[in-house]
């Protein structure tokens, strides 16, 4: 007698949130592998990316995005916005992001993007931070209140508690559909993005508040030559004297940026990485589309 299949599931996954949040912390933990940049600073993701997770029932793509932002007005950011929206189309399930310490303006600016005929979930990330947890049940009610949500499930995408629950919430809620990536697959991005990506999650974690707002990262080339990829990149700053912190004393920090990156790149592509980084001032990158689009924005 043949055995009858559990009915497979899979469908799209659009993560959203103001900055910070957790975002992409939450699609590495659910994915179980580091395909997007994560740091403390706000508006470190700028690309739309996918984490695939598949398993025996299911296949969930997510859709990483950008922190939506009302507060700073800019070409960039105003592009960043627009594919937070995008993102909300034609995806089957949406999971909204919160800090589970506060619900704030910028959480509620998020909720109005909310479309209403697609599920959605709220993530209350962060719970490892809260230590009273008494402070939760008024907070999920908070939230309750919000939107109308499918389901509300306290996380902490750090400590990688509770994502099962998350999973199991979004997974029912996905359309019976065989799976529509390659099982391997972790995400939809070459490496030669990805490369780019850690070059920048290093200048956003050992860079101060400034400079990494002014940056973007370009891959001039990536070759493989059997085991070794070889990797040339272009940091592009908007002043000279922001090229000059980059570099540091002597070239100190780029040197520290570039071996980060490295090791990062070598553990996810599993192989011996050789990079060369350069740092290139190009004064306005970020002010018009024309330039953002060029940068692939
Ligand atoms: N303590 C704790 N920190 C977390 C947790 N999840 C994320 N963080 C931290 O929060 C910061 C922001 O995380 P990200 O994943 O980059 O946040 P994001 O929402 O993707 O941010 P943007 O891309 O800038 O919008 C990082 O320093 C993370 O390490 C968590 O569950 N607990
Ligand atoms: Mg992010």
């Amino acid at each position: 007698m043949a055995e009858t299949a559990a009915p497979y599931r899979c469908g799209h996954v659009a993560i959203v949130g103001r900055p910070s949040v957790g975002k992409s912390t939450l699609v590495n933990a659910l994915v179980g592998g580091k395909i997007s940049i994560t740091s403390r600073k706000p508006q470190t993701t700028r690309y739309r990316i996918l984490g695939i997770a598949t398993t025996q029932r299911a296949q969930v793509a997510y859709v990483d995005t950008p922190g939506f932002q009302t507060r700073h007005r800019s070409p960039l950011n105003d592009r960043l916005n627009r594919a937070v929206r995008e993102s909300l189309a034609g995806v089957d399930v949406v999971v909204l992001v919160l800090d589970a310490a506060r619900i704030v303006e910028a959480d509620r600016a998020v909720v109005r993007l909310l479309p209403g005929r697609v599920p959605a979930i709220a993530a209350l990330n962060k719970v490892d931070l809260v230590r009273d947890k008494a402070a939760l049940l008024p907070r999920l009610a908070e939230v309750a209140a919000l939107f109308a949500f499918a389901a509300i499930v306290p996380v902490s995408a750090e400590r990688e508690t509770q994502l099962r629950e998350l999973q199991g919430e979004i997974e029912e809620r996905l359309p019976l559909s065989p799976p529509l990536y390659p099982a391997a697959d972790l995400t939809d991005r070459d490496e030669r993005f990805l490369a780019a990506e850690l070059v920048r999650e290093k200048i956003f974690r050992l860079l101060g508040d400034e400079v990494p707002y002014a940056t973007t990262v370009a891959i001039d080339s990536f070759k493989e030559e059997g085991a070794l990829r070889r990797v040339h990149a272009t940091v592009f700053v908007d002043k000279a004297s922001q090229r000059a912190i980059l570099l540091g004393e002597g070239g100190a920090r780029m040197k520290a940026i570039a071996t980060q990156a490295r090791q990062d790149m070598e553990r996810l592509f599993g192989g011996k990485v050789f990079l060369e980084v350069f740092v290139r001032v190009k004064h306005g990158w970020a002010a018009s589309e024309a330039s953002l689009q060029r940068f692939g924005y």
